[in-house]
C-alpha cells in the first residue's frame, strides 16, 4: 500500500520553554520504522515573522531522511504577514495556515485575527486550520484549578474540559462559514468537537476533521497516575479525554465524519516533563505517535472490522495527500507517483515501548501496547528503507513536497460567492433608489 503520511507533527519545535527532542532525522526514522513516508509538519514564525519562521525550518530539515511538507502557524496580524502570506504559497509552497486559538500570551490568535487571516487564506486557496480551545477560559480553567490547589497532571485535564473545545470548534466553523471557505480541525479529541464537525458537514460546509492517535484510543485514567512520571507522559492540547470520547471518535472515523488520521507528534523526555512536577501548567504539552500511528490504526480500526483496508490507506495517507494537493505524487502507487509503499504484514504482531522505539524520547504514551499488523518493509522514494527490522536511513535523503494551493476544497467556491453577491443585488438597488 502507499506509505503513510502523517499530516501533523512537530518536530524540533521550541515550545514551552524547551524544543521537542526528535528531529528532522530521529523522527525521519521513527517514521519510516513505523511505515509512514512523509509528514507535514508546523513551522512557527520568529516573534510572528513568517520568512524568519521558514529560514529556521528548512536549515532544521537539512538533516530529513523522508520526504516532508511544511504547513505554517499565523501567531500575529499585520500588513507584513499578509504579505508573507501571499509569498509562501506562491513561492514557497506552502497551502495551510494555522491559527492557535488556545495559548493565551503566546501563541493565541484573537477572532478578530482569525477572521483576517481565513479571508487572506481563501483569497490564497490555502486551507485554514485550526487549534480549537478557548484559550481565555482555558487560562481561566487553570487559575481555578491552582486556586483550589490542585498542581498535578489531572489538573491540566481539569482545566480544560471538552466544553472548550466544542466551543471554539463551533465559532471556528462558523467563522469559516461567514468568510465562505473550507476549514481544517486538528486534533479533534472529544465529542463535543466532533459533533460541530458532524452538524457542519450535514449543513453542506467544507469542514476536514483531523483526530490523532493518541485521542482515538488513549483515555484520560493515566493522567490520575500518582507516579508524576507516568501522568505527565500523556499531558497535550487539547487533553486526552475521559474513556468514551475515544470510541466516539473511532465510530466518527469509520463514518466519515472525520476524515484522516495525524498524530501531533510532539515528544519530550522525562526530563522535560518534569519542568511541571510543581505545576502542571509547566509540563511541556506534547505525545508521540508517529512511529506508532500505522500500526495502532491497522490494530484498533483494521483488525477490529471498524473500517476497510481501502479506507485504512484513505485515512492514513490517500486523503492526506487530496487535501494538500499532492496527490496523485503522494497517497498512491500509480505510474508517475512517487515510489513511496510499504508492506504491512496483518499476521505480524507488534509490542510498543521506549527500549525498542527509534524516537529519541525515553518515555512512550505506548509502552507495553500489543496488537496485530506489521510494517516489514517501507520504500521510500525506491530506497528500500527498513526491512527485516533494520533501517537504511540517509541524513539529507528527504525532499521538500511544495504543496500547491486551491486544492479540491476549493472547487465551486467561487460559484458560491457569485450566488451571495447575486443575492446581493435587490438591497443594493433598494439602497441606490432609496438615496
Ligand atoms: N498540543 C500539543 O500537545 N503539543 C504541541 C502543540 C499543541 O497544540
Ligand atoms: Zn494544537
Ligand atoms: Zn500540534
Amino acid at each position: 500500500m502507499p506509505g503513510g503520511i502523517d499530516p501533523h507533527t512537530h518536530l524540533e519545535m521550541e515550545f514551552m520553554g524547551t524544543v521537542t527532542i526528535d528531529d528532522f532525522f530521529s523522527g525521519h526514522a521513527a517514521a519510516l520504522a513505523g511505515g509512514t513516508t512523509m509528514h507535514i509538519d508546523f513551522v512557527i514564525p520568529v516573534n510572528g515573522n513568517l520568512t524568519a519562521g521558514l529560514e529556521s525550518y528548512k536549515h532544521k530539515a537539512e538533516k530529513s531522511a523522508m520526504d516532508y511538507g511544511f504547513h505554517m502557524a499565523i501567531t500575529k496580524w499585520n500588513d507584513e504577514v499578509s504579505k508573507e502570506m501571499e509569498v509562501m504559497v506562491k513561492e514557497h509552497g506552502i497551502n495551510s495556515f494555522k491559527f492557535f486559538m488556545a495559548y493565551k500570551g503566546s501563541l493565541m490568535v484573537t477572532d478578530d485575527l482569525l477572521l483576517q487571516g481565513l479571508q487572506k487564506c481563501k483569497s490564497l486557496g490555502a486551507l485554514a486550520m485550526v487549534h480549537a480551545e478557548n484559550g481565555d477560559a482555558v487560562a481561566e480553567g487553570q487559575q481555578r484549578m491552582i486556586d483550589l490547589g490542585i498542581t498535578g497532571p489531572e489538573g491540566h485535564a481539569l482545566s480544560r474540559p471538552p466544553v472548550l473545545e466544542g466551543e471554539a470548534t463551533s465559532r471556528a466553523i462558523r467563522l469559516a462559514k461567514f468568510i465562505n471557505t473550507p476549514l481544517y480541525v486538528v486534533h479533534v479529541m472529544s465529542i463535543d468537537a466532533m459533533e460541530e464537525i458532524a452538524k457542519a458537514k450535514r449543513e453542506g460546509q467544507r469542514v476536514i476533521g483531523e483526530p490523532v492517535v493518541s485521542g482515538l484510543v488513549l483515555d484520560d485514567s493515566w493522567l490520575w497516575d500518582p507516579d508524576f512520571a507516568t501522568a505527565s507522559k500523556y499531558v497535550m492540547s487539547p487533553p486526552i479525554r475521559e474513556a468514551g470520547h475515544n470510541k466516539a471518535l473511532q465510530a466518527a472515523l469509520s463514518s466519515g465524519i472525520l476524515q484522516l488520521v495525524g498524530t501531533d507528534h510532539c515528544t519530550f523526555n522525562s526530563t522535560q516533563k518534569a519542568f511541571g512536577s510543581d505545576d502542571f501548567r509547566k509540563i511541556p504539552n506534547g505525545v508521540n505517535g508517529i512511529e506508532e500511528r500505522m500500526h495502532i490504526i491497522w490494530d484498533s480500526m483494521v483488525e477490529t472490522g471498524k473500517i476497510t483496508v481501502t479506507d485504512y490507506v484513505r485515512v492514513t495517507s490517500t486523503e492526506c495527500a487530496k487535501i494538500f494537493n499532492i496527490y496523485p505524487q503522494k497517497g498512491a502507487i500509480m505510474e508517475g507517483s512517487d515510489a513511496d509503499i510499504i508492506i504491512l504484514n496483518p499476521k505480524g504482531s507488534f509490542v510498543m515501548g521506549a527500549h525498542t522505539h527509534h524516537s529519541r524520547s525515553n518515555t512512550n504514551v505506548y509502552e507495553g501496547r500489543k496488537g496485530k499488523g506489521m510494517v516489514e518493509v517501507t520504500i521510500s522514494r525506491g530506497r528500500v528503507v527498513w526491512e527485516d527490522g533494520t533501517l537504511n536511513v540517509a541524513a539529507g535523503s528527504g525532499r521538500y513536497i511544495r504543496t500547491p494551493p486551491f486544492g479540491y476544497l476549493f472547487d465551486g467556491i467561487e460559484k458560491s460567492d457569485a450566488a451571495y453577491r447575486a443575492s446581493l443585488r435587490a438591497p443594493v438597488q433598494r439602497s441606490k433608489a432609496a438615496a
